[in-house]
């Protein structure tokens, strides 16, 4: 199949590469067998003693059927257990990075190196909605010719904690409640706050947390962070410190908090139907891969430490460098083979990539592979398909579970004459540890290098847009509304005041807490970084966006037909809706197809609503509460609205006020992502067409006056 831009679809792909993977099958024609492949003429009734009697043990078939499925679930995974994967590719752009690392899929534009991706929320269990407040997995297995690297990250720069060994304390905290299992997925609950009023160091993370970021609108839209600094290591054995970025071509937008919380019930599955959808149907995501670069000699030139993972290295003191491209152009076939046993480890690193001393880094070290041994059973994981490295695989590792491979020969040991020396050691590219020289006493104790927690959540606050801040206000409101022990509310908003008092004093009003004694404190700092902020980021293109046409009997069609193909033109995703799913008649006599019924859809999943003219139609939709409801939504929410003719008034009584001026001034008019046209004579023009792909490009229209935040 080829879709309208003329690209090959993912279903054509696999239909492809089915013939290259040997493990890919799908159903065809033989006839079903057991596990034996004894065939099987009867899967419907189980073997017994006549009609009504007994079944019987012998019954090989009902048996070895129901066993199967009762050994159908491996453990979920204890954070990020819910994710959507996609495999694709990454491209270096130019080699300008060979003078610090010999990796070499990051350094040769010759080579295009397989990637598998997965995407995730982290506190929710595997069935929980994707549209929670929650930091995002961003997780990324290169398999390049040196073997496997896993760039395991996030789509936040900093993390909660500073030491590993806190991470148990840190997920009990923010995972229901041990005694009642409540709630689920959310981090508005007191364990959570309170674990957070004892430790300051989550505060950064905290404030990430209570912005948009943690609202990603897809995740084709997220940043990704490798979050550590890791090491770069070049041909001379020469390190180097690194942080990684993935920056999405589609920019990074969030929804607003009340969608969220709405989209959780009437599609669960918003991201990764998003993510599915984009590269089923050809608009294939991109990031592009950015480091930051720091020399060894200027480990101490910060005012923060490098190895502290609550911070970040501000853009503006280090720029970020573009490496390459990642696509992502292939959907699994098999969630749980593909997306469910993929075992990342960042201690999966290939020559010219270390590690540095980090002690979050540390412990992900040891977690990530004793996490697979008890999810995957044992440990032969990497030969499932998904985990398989593409380079060749020779050591003498035997048995345990799900071993797959038959090893021929006598000899499973080193050093051996027997078996002829095999495998021999490697002397070229081979994968040698960094050298680095450490000494000191062996204590339990943090550097004090790691002690501020406040100045980095001032600088991420002092880079927010207004409406940002706002949400920011809003989402700590929220949260802390919902803990119950009122002490907890009261100790974190005393953090935020060594943060900024402002915050403090924005966030108390909401919670009754008084805060004016701080009022007199200086913010932490008064730096800013605008790299932090995401209003403005993408390159205009609508890849997937959606919009939805409110239409009934009535409506005038060429306008409809017009405003389809521009938004189509740039990659957006038109969606008619009628009262039923069934054709409507226009208003020159003709029909128009219908692609949902309204009372099956929200506005919470679109990006915009266009509204067309046509008096009639006008009629009946006024007289359809969802549509109504519909509207007024996708206002509240500061969405681009198109309005036409008679569609304009219609806009005003949903909303409730005149948002859009109605005469005939025969221009189109845009206010604050509103853009109305009246008396085209059936003919929008170009201005018109500009204007509303242009709003919906902006994602947003932040300026409009609209009450959706506590101020
Ligand atoms: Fe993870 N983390 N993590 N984490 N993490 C897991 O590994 C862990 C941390 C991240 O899609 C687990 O296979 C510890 C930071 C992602 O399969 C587990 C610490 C970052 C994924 C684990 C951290 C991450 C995981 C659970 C503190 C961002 C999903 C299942 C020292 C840089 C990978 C699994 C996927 C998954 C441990 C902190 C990212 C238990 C101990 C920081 C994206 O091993």
């Amino acid at each position: 199949m080829v879709d309208q831009q003329g690209r090959r679809t993912s279903r054509e792909r696999d239909a492809k590469d089915v013939q290259l993977e040997p493990h890919r099958r799908r159903r065809d024609q033989s006839p079903l067998t057991t596990d034996q492949g004894v065939r099987v003429g009867d899967t419907d009734n189980a073997l017994r003693v006549g009609d009504r009697g007994p079944t019987l043990l012998e019954d090989f078939h009902t048996r070895e059927k129901i066993t199967h499925f009762d050994h159908e679930r491996i453990p979920e995974r204890v954070v990020h257990a819910r994710g959507a994967g996609a495999y694709g590719r990454f491209r270096p752009y130019d080699d300008w990075l060979r003078e610090y690392t010999v990796a070499e899929h990051l350094v040769d534009p010759e080579v295009e190196t397989p990637v598998f991706v997965r995407f995730s929320t982290v506190a929710g269990s595997r069935g929980s909605a994707d549209t929670v407040r929650d930091v995002r997995g961003f997780a990324t297995k290169f398999y390049t010719q040196q073997g496997n690297h896993d760039l395991v990250g996030n789509n936040f720069p900093v993390f909660f904690i500073q030491d590993g060994i806190k991470f148990p304390d840190l997920v009990h905290a923010v995972k229901p409640e041990p005694h009642n299992e409540i709630p689920q997925a959310q981090s508005a609950h007191d364990t959570l706050w309170d674990f957070v009023a004892q430790q300051p160091e989550t505060l950064h993370t905290i404030m990430w947390l209570m912005s948009d970021r943690a609202l990603p609108r897809s995740y084709r839209m997220m940043q990704g962070f490798g979050v550590h600094t890791f090491r770069l290591v070049n041909a001379d054995g020469r390190g180097t410190f690194v942080k990684f970025h993935w920056t999405p071509a589609l920019g990074t937008h969030s929804l607003i908090w009340d969608e969220c919380q709405k989209v959780a019930g009437k599609d669960p599955d918003f991201n990764r139907r998003d993510l599915w959808d984009a590269i089923d149907s050809g608009q294939f995501p991109e990031w592009e891969l950015g480091v930051q670069i720091v020399p060894e000699e200027d480990e101490h030139a910060f005012d923060f430490d490098l190895l502290d993972a609550t911070k970040i290295i501000p853009e503006e003191q280090v720029p970020v460098r573009p490496v390459g491209r990642m696509v992502l152009d292939r959907n699994p076939d098999n969630f749980f083979a593909e997306t469910e046993q993929v075992a990342f480890h960042t201690a999966n690193v290939v020559p010219g990539i270390d590690f540095t001393n980090d002690p979050l880094l540390q412990a992900r070290n040891f977690s990530y592979l004793d996490t697979q041994l008890i999810r995957l059973g044992g440990p032969n994981f990497a030969q499932l398909p998904v985990n398989h490295p593409v380079a060749p695989v020779t050591h003498n590792q035997r048995d345990g579970y799900g071993q797959h491979r038959v090893d021929v020969g006598g000899t499973s040991y080193y050093e051996n004459s027997l078996g002829g020396g095999c495998p021999a050691l490697a002397d070229e590219g081979v994968f040698r540890h960094y050298t680095e020289r450490v000494e000191g006493d062996k204590i339990r104790r943090r550097s004090p290098s790691f002690d501020d927690h406040y100045t980095q959540c001032a600088l991420f606050w002092n880079s927010m847009t207004k409406a940002e801040s706002a949400h920011i206000v809003a989402a700590f409101r929220f949260e802390l509304g919902k803990v119950v022990h009122r002490e907890i509310r009261a100790q974190v908003v005393g953090h935020l005041v060594h943060i900024d008092p402002q915050l403090a004093a924005r966030v108390g009003a909401g919670l009754g807490i008084d805060v004016s004694e701080g009022q007199d404190r200086a913010p932490a700092t008064t730096g800013n970084s605008p790299a932090l902020s995401q209003v403005g980021t993408g390159d205009g293109r609508l890849d997937g966006r959606k919009v939805a046409f409110l239409v009934a009997d009535g409506v005038d069609a060429r306008p409809v037909e017009q405003l389809k193909a521009a938004l189509q033109d740039r990659g957006a995703v038109p969606e008619v809706l009628a009262a039923a799913d069934a054709p409507v008649s226009t208003s020159d006599g003709g029909t128009m197809d219908v692609d949902r019924a309204v009372s099956t859809m929200a506005s919470v999943l679109y990006d915009a609503v266009a509204i067309p003219g046509g008096p009639d139609a006008a009629g009946a939709l006024s007289r359809d509460g969802y549509v109504m409801h519909f509207i007024a939504e996708a206002y509240k929410h500061l969405k681009p609205i198109a309005a036409l003719d008679t569609g304009i008034g219609l806009l005003n009584s949903a909303v409730g006020v005149d948002v859009a001026d109605g005469t005939d001034s025969g221009e189109a008019v845009t206010i604050d992502g509103i853009v109305t046209q009246s008396a085209h004579g059936g003919e929008l023009p170009i201005g018109f067409l500009a204007a509303f792909t242009d709003a919906l490009a902006m994602h947003r229209a932040w300026d409009r006056a609209v009450d959706h935040i506590p101020a």
